[in-house]
């Protein structure tokens, strides 16, 4: 009874956040569609509805950049500009981006999310492989996900050995995650009165990133801007490789061999180019003394010491070494992301942590797409028991706190704004 609650409560939320083509993260906070969003409810979506959860993914990707990235926020024309900020007068993606290739009939930001897409894809593909064939639906996203792949491998691999770089920390999908600390306390942040802050209108100012967050962000998005989006190695004041990122990299890569499989074509430079990034992953990220993976900054060339969910985030990836994938399952169990033990969910920054706050967005909260990845990353390593008590919290906590978007990771309380897309999407997953 209780799981037929939580699945008809996940069906509402992603009912109404669905605007016709594609569905918003909320309809108040967050009014426009999101990349890695959108990669998430296509995977719940997948068993409401194949068709709504293709049409998810091929709206995210009619705003594709000829370049192959595709922008973190495609905007809703219909939406008022003061309902978001930033908004496409801020980005100006169709004059700043032309020679990026930005489209020029849509209005998009300029950077980029976690690449989720090819997973979800093929999540979507599987869930009914006769409406997705009747479409002609892998044949006409492949070629855009291998575009978008490519861009990452190769205009974002900004440290040279192969591995993605985020230029903004918003690319990370974790914005003010403590990892993000030492590079932002370069950079100047702009005057907090050039800008309003929509989301203070809709959100709570301790459950949101500070002001001084916001300055940096809005700087480092400028400067991109006026730069015409070009990613030249060296002239990024913020590049760091981001584990969470490059595992979504490489597990998409694996995506695509399954895709390029389905539909006739040879998976084999998918399968390689998984495997050589996995091994770079391996020797740049790993760090066997946290037992995770840490994040590098490119600029001042080091490993920046602060540990996050994204660290367990290669947790997802198939052929991790043992002792690697041990001392994954020992550290998401141990006291510094509780699961099992203290924590409901896996908190997104290490409870010891110095920056560590249970309300503060990526700075402690738990959030439901990473616990999702966590899940799946759990069962991978054959850990089920784990994965089953996980499964059974997630439902628990994004029913009983009204889809939020983010937890207190100790009681469950909800955080953030409600009736969240993404947090309906994995219900609906988890319990289909
Ligand atoms: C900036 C939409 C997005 C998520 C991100 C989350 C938050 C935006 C914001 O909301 O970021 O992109 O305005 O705070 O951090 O992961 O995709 O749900």
């Amino acid at each position: 009874m209780a799981t037929s609650i939580a699945y008809s409560g996940a069906r509402r939320v992603l009912a109404q956040n669905w605007t016709g083509s594609s569905t918003v993260p909320s309809r108040t906070l967050y009014p426009h569609q999101w990349s890695w969003d959108s990669g998430f409810i296509a995977i719940g979506l997948r068993h409401l509805s194949p068709f709504r959860a293709q049409r998810e993914l091929e709206t995210l990707l009619a705003s594709q950049w000829e370049d192959g990235r595709i922008p973190h926020i495609v905007f809703n024309p219909a939406v008022p500009l003061t309902a978001y900020f930033p908004s496409p007068d801020f980005w100006r993606s169709s004059t700043a981006g032309s020679a990026a290739g930005a489209p020029a009939g849509a209005e998009t930001s300029g950077i980029v999310q976690p690449p989720i897409h090819a997973l979800a894809a093929w999540l979507v593909h599987q869930a009914d492989p006769a409406a997705s064939e009747r479409r002609g639906f892998l044949r006409r996203v492949y070629p855009r996900l291998v575009a978008w792949q490519r861009y990452l491998t190769e205009r974002r691999d900004l440290g040279g050995l192969g591995l993605a770089s985020i230029v903004h920390p918003w690319e990370s999908g974790m914005d003010n995650s403590p990892c993000w600390d030492p590079p932002l306390a370069r950079i100047e942040p702009a005057a907090s009165a050039s800008f309003h802050r929509a989301d203070l209108d809709h959100g709570c100012p301790a459950d949101r990133p500070t002001d001084l967050d916001y300055g940096r962000y809005v700087r480092l998005a400028e400067h991109y801007r006026d730069q015409g989006y070009a990613d030249d190695p060296g002239r990024q004041p913020f590049a760091v490789e981001d584990p969470g990122l490059n595992a979504l990299l490489i597990a998409a890569e694996h995506a695509l061999a399954e895709i390029a499989a389905e539909l006739g074509e040879d998976p084999a430079d998918h399968q390689v180019r998984a495997a050589q990034l996995t091994t770079t992953l391996l020797k740049r990220l790993w760090s066997p003394q946290e037992g995770m993976f840490l994040c590098r900054d490119v600029v001042a060339n080091e490993t920046i010491p602060e540990r996050s969910a994204a660290g367990l985030l290669p947790l997802i990836l198939p052929g991790l070494p043992d002792d690697v994938a041990r001392a994954l399952l020992r550290t998401a169990a141990g006291p510094r992301f509780g699961l099992g033990g203290t924590t409901r969910l896996v908190p997104s920054y290490d409870l010891a942590g110095k920056g560590f706050d249970p309300a503060r967005y990526w700075r402690g909260p738990a959030w439901f797409n990473v616990n999702w990845l966590v899940e799946r990353g759990l069962r991978r390593y054959g850990a089920d028991l784990q994965a089953d008590a996980l499964r059974h919290s997630l439902v628990r906590s994004a029913a009983g706190s009204g889809y939020a978007e983010y937890v207190d990771p100790f009681t469950g309380e909800a955080r953030g704004t409600r009736d969240f897309s993404w947090t309906a999407a994995v219900t609906v997953d988890l319990l289909a």
